[in-house]
C-alpha cells in the first residue's frame, strides 16, 4: 500500500501537470489547432525560466543597477532590462508563427514574417515590469499578450494597436519568493509556478478567481496632492471604512497579490503623468484580461471606461488605471 501523508497525496507526491502539457492538452481538444500557439508560449516559459534564473544570480554575477542607455519612454534602463528583452527576443524570434514581436524596452516592434510567410501572431511584451525593484530583491515579472496578426493591416504598429478585447492570450510571470506563471487563453485563468527540482511550471491552480471584495488597497499614495480629487475621495472613504494598504511599487507583485487574496490596484493620473504612468498595451491590457478572465474589473482612471475597450493610438501609449475584485473597483469609480 503507498503510505498517504495527511494531505491524501502520497509520500513522494510530484506534480507533473507541467504548463506545456496543459497547452498541448487544451490545444488537442480545440477543433483545427496547429501547434502554433503552443509554441508561441513554450518560448515564453523558457525565457521566463532563463529570466528567472538570471534573476536570482544579478547579485552574484554583478548584473544590478543601470545600464547605459535609457528606453524609449526616457526611463533608465537596467542591466537586466536589457538581458531579459534579449532573451524573450532570442527564443520568440526561432517560432515559425511569428509576425511581430514588440517590447516596452524598444522604441519600435520587431517585424518577423509576414502573413503569407507563416505569420500568424503577434507578442507584445514588458520584459522585466518593476526593474527599479531589483537592487532590493524585490518581486519583478515579466508581462505579455498575444495578439492576432490581420493581413489586411499594412503596418506594424497599427497592427499592433488593437483593442485589448481582441487578446487571444495574456499572462505574466512573478519572479518572486517562488516563480508563477499565470495564463489565459480567453478560457479562465491557471497558475503554475516552476519547481526548479525538474525544470518545468506546474499547475498549481486551475480557474483562478478573484475574491469579489477585499479591504486594500494599492496605490502609491505619496503622488495623492496631484490626484483628481475623486480618487481622493475614494481614499477618505475607504480609510474610514477600515480598509488597509499594500503597495510594493513592482505592478506585476501588486497584481498577483490582488488577485489572489482581493483589493484594488490603482495608478491616477498624477502631475507628472497626466494619463497614467502604466503602459496601456504592455501592461494595463494583458492585466485587465487575467483580471476580466478571473472575474474581476479593470478600467481607465480617466471615466473609468472598460480598459479592454480602449482603442490604442499608440504602441507605447500610458494610461490610468483602477483594476481588481469586482467591487472594489466599483468602490472607486463611484467616488470618481
Ligand atoms: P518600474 O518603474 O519599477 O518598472 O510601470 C513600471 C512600474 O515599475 C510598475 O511595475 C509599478 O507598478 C510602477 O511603475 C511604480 O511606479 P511608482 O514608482 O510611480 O509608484
Amino acid at each position: 500500500m503507498i503510505e498517504r501523508r495527511q494531505s491524501g497525496r502520497p509520500v513522494g507526491y510530484l506534480n507533473i501537470n507541467s504548463l506545456q502539457s496543459h497547452i498541448l492538452q487544451g490545444e488537442a481538444a480545440a477543433a483545427g489547432s496547429t501547434g502554433d500557439f503552443t509554441w508561441i508560449l513554450s518560448a515564453i516559459s523558457l525565457a521566463a525560466k532563463a529570466i528567472a534564473a538570471r534573476v536570482r544570480m544579478a547579485r552574484i554575477e554583478d548584473v544590478l543597477g543601470d545600464s547605459a542607455g535609457a528606453n524609449v519612454h526616457g526611463e533608465k534602463q537596467q542591466k537586466l532590462d536589457l538581458i531579459a528583452n534579449e532573451l524573450l527576443m532570442r527564443c520568440l524570434g526561432s517560432r515559425p508563427s511569428l509576425a511581430l514581436v514588440a517590447s516596452e524596452e524598444d522604441d519600435q516592434p520587431t517585424i518577423l514574417r509576414k502573413a503569407d510567410e507563416g505569420g500568424k501572431y503577434c507578442v507584445i511584451f514588458d520584459p522585466l515590469d518593476g526593474s527599479s525593484n531589483l537592487d532590493v530583491s524585490v518581486g519583478v515579472g515579466t508581462i505579455f499578450s498575444i495578439l492576432r496578426n490581420d493581413p489586411t493591416i499594412p503596418g506594424a504598429v497599427e497592427t499592433l494597436c488593437q483593442q485589448g478585447s481582441k487578446q487571444v492570450a495574456a499572462g505574466y510571470v512573478l519572479y518572486g519568493s517562488s516563480t508563477v506563471f499565470v495564463l489565459t487563453t480567453g478560457n479562465g485563468v491557471d497558475m503554475f509556478v516552476l519547481d526548479p527540482t525538474i525544470g518545468s511550471f506546474v499547475l498549481v491552480k486551475r480557474q483562478l478567481k478573484i475574491p469579489a471584495t477585499g479591504k486594500t488597497y494599492s496605490v502609491n499614495e505619496a503622488n495623492r496632492p496631484t490626484f483628481p480629487e475623486g480618487f481622493s475621495r475614494y481614499l477618505d472613504w475607504a480609510q474610514q471604512n477600515g480598509y488597509s494598504s499594500r503597495y510594493i511599487g513592482s505592478m506585476v507583485a501588486d497584481l498577483h497579490r490582488t488577485l489572489l487574496k482581493g483589493g484594488v490596484f490603482l495608478y491616477p493620473p498624477t502631475k507628472k503623468n497626466p494619463e497614467g504612468k502604466l503602459r496601456l498595451m504592455y501592461e494595463a491590457n494583458p492585466m485587465a484580461m487575467i483580471v476580466e478572465q478571473a472575474g474581476g474589473k479593470a478600467v481607465t482612471g480617466a471615466g473609468g471606461s472598460r480598459m479592454l475597450d480602449v482603442q490604442p493610438t499608440s504602441i507605447h501609449q500610458r494610461t490610468s488605471v483602477v483594476i481588481g475584485s469586482r467591487d472594489e473597483v466599483d468602490a472607486v469609480v463611484k467616488h470618481l
